[in-house]
């Protein structure tokens, strides 16, 4: 019996030191230490043995036993660490690799334009104000010196959604309103940015368009103010040392009114396709605010005066990146929309 359990010993400690996984082990276990394992059965065994015999092999077997369990943990602890290793190896990160680029969306050149228009008119003190798209006839067209049965409202076919309301075919209803919630209380100096509408159809207009316009009403308000303040917005926009020039024209909110253009900055002047051999580019209306507007708006027109201007954002963030067909602006396809990804000055052509 000594015989055996020794044999048992000897078998389970090769076993135990050749096995390669836990699962193995665990056979192991069973094949001598379980229910029907060897020394198990010898242990049943003992009933036949001496009184003399049955202690010495008794302690023996249980030695055996604990020698085994011994093993088998040591074996597990060890194999559980080769384990984790493995792991370790097959899991092992490269943190010098580069990580992966998030891509980032880019600004709609409408919207930088709409935001360096606001940052330098906010460095002069001005405000900026937005309103409704949906406006009143009262704020579109009433206000604004176009009383119904006006012409001028034939020159701007509207989006009518009553007879009421429409979607606003200028910006400047948003200057009315502003006027109307001051009445003489304080000076005005605002820029309004937006989406207007027309019913334009045809191909080079579409019936959605980004404006600006400015309003400043204040005590001694000349042209002399005006036409500064439209330097040096053409300036900041477009090109330093570019000159201004002036043609009368009819706005039914202006008086004397003007369509505003500017020397092109393409050719210095000299004529070029862009400016069609004129030298000149039209970009602004302005003008000095109607009497009417003044007063319909709540400002006496013998204490105040002021001045306004408008001009189209899609126009402008053409000349100003040398887009060339105005729909790349609608379709935001994103070959053209990544190219503004980087700062405004790469962007810019230079003329
Ligand atoms: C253009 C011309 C202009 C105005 C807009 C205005 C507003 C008020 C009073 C007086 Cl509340 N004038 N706005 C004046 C002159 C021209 O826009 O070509 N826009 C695209």
């Amino acid at each position: 019996m000594k015989d055996q359990i020794n044999k048992a010993k000897e078998n389970s400690t090769k076993e135990i030191e050749r096995c390669k996984s836990l699962k193995e082990l665990n056979d192991i276990r069973v094949k001598y230490l379980g229910k029907k394992g060897e020394l198990t059965i010898i242990l049943r065994g003992m009933g036949a043995l001496s009184e003399e015999e049955r202690p010495v092999i008794g302690s023996l077997v249980n030695e055996v036993k604990e020698e085994i369990e011994k093993l088998i943990q040591e074996k597990a602890e060890q194999l559980e660490q080769e384990q984790l290793n493995e792991k370790l190896k097959s899991e092992v990160i490269d943190v010098t690799l580069p990580g992966k680029k998030v891509k980032r969306g880019s600004k709609h050149p409408v919207n930088r334009i709409i935001e360096e228009l606001e940052d330098l008119f906010v460095s002069m003190g001005y405000d900026v104000v937005s309103g409704p798209e949906l406006e009143t006839d009262e704020y579109c067209f009433e206000r604004l010196n176009l009383p119904k049965g006006h012409p001028a409202r034939d020159m701007q076919d509207s989006f009518y959604i009553t007879s009421e309301y429409l979607l606003r075919t200028q910006t400047s209803a948003v200057q009315a309103r502003a006027m109307m919630a001051n009445k003489e209380k304080t000076p005005i100096r605002i820029v309004c940015p937006g989406k207007t509408y027309r019913r334009d159809d045809d191909a080079t207009h579409s019936h959605q368009f980004g404006q600006i316009e400015g309003l400043v009403i204040d005590k001694n308000i000349s042209l002399a103010d005006l036409k500064g303040t439209l330097e040096i917005f053409v300036r900041k926009m477009l090109g330093d040392n570019l000159k201004l020039r002036f043609r009368p024209s009819y706005f039914p909110f202006t008086e004397p009114s003007y369509e505003v253009d500017v020397s092109c900055f393409k050719c210095g002047g000299k004529g070029c396709n862009l400016c069609k051999q004129t030298g000149w580019i039209e970009i602004l209306g302005a003008g000095i605010v109607h009497p009417n507007v003044l007063k319909m708006n709540g400002y006496d027109p013998e204490k105040y005066s002021g001045f306004a201007f408008g001009t189209g954002l899609d126009r402008l963030a053409m000349f100003k990146y040398g887009i060339t067909d105005i729909r790349l602006l609608y379709t935001n396809d994103v070959r053209f929309l990544k190219q503004f990804d980087r700062k405004d000055e790469e962007n810019e052509i230079k003329y």
